[in-house]
């Protein structure tokens, strides 16, 4: 299936200067960027878009650390683009990530983990109403 999902290089990428590197992870892994950009988010955003970890003891830190300084949001498209972003990106803490995966390369630690990646269709959904309100497949051309 042709999936699309949103993508973040959150605060620690973009200050690790790894955007570049990044994005070409996710083009070597076959993604299409549909849209990219950058920019700093306030609190508030950052706990809606956490909203369902509200309840975790790092939830908090992560606020802060999600809303620091900028980071580059992004639209990945392509076939399992769910899963083929969450496998590019590795495991949530980067001391379990496979060797070579983003989180392995760059990764800080359980917070500042460097990327994100929708875990489901639905939630890609959500987080690109959120995060990309002006892209609306009803009126821009493919
Ligand atoms: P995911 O990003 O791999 O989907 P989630 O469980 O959805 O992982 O957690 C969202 C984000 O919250 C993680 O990417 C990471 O930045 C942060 N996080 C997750 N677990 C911990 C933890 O145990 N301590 C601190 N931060 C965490
Ligand atoms: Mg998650």
């Amino acid at each position: 299936m042709v999936e699309k999902t949103l993508a973040l290089v959150k605060p620690d990428g973009v200050e690790g200067n790894h955007v570049g590197e990044i994005l070409n992870d996710y083009e070597q892994a076959g993604l299409k960027i549909l849209a990219l950009k950058m920019i700093h988010v306030n609190k508030e955003f950052a706990r809606q878009h956490y909203i369902d970890l509200k309840d975790k003891p790092f939830y908090q830190e992560l606020v802060d650390f999600i809303s620091r300084s900028p980071l580059v949001a992004m639209i990945l498209e392509g076939e399992n683009a769910v899963d083929t972003v969450r496998r590019v990106n590795g495991a949530t803490d980067p001391s379990e990530a496979v060797e070579g995966t983003i989180r392995f390369k760059y990764g800080g630690g359980k917070t500042d983990n460097t990327v994100h990646g929708s875990d489901s269709v639905e939630h890609a959904k959500r987080e690109i109403s959120m995060w990309f309100p002006e892209f609306l497949d009803s009126y821009l051309n493919d």
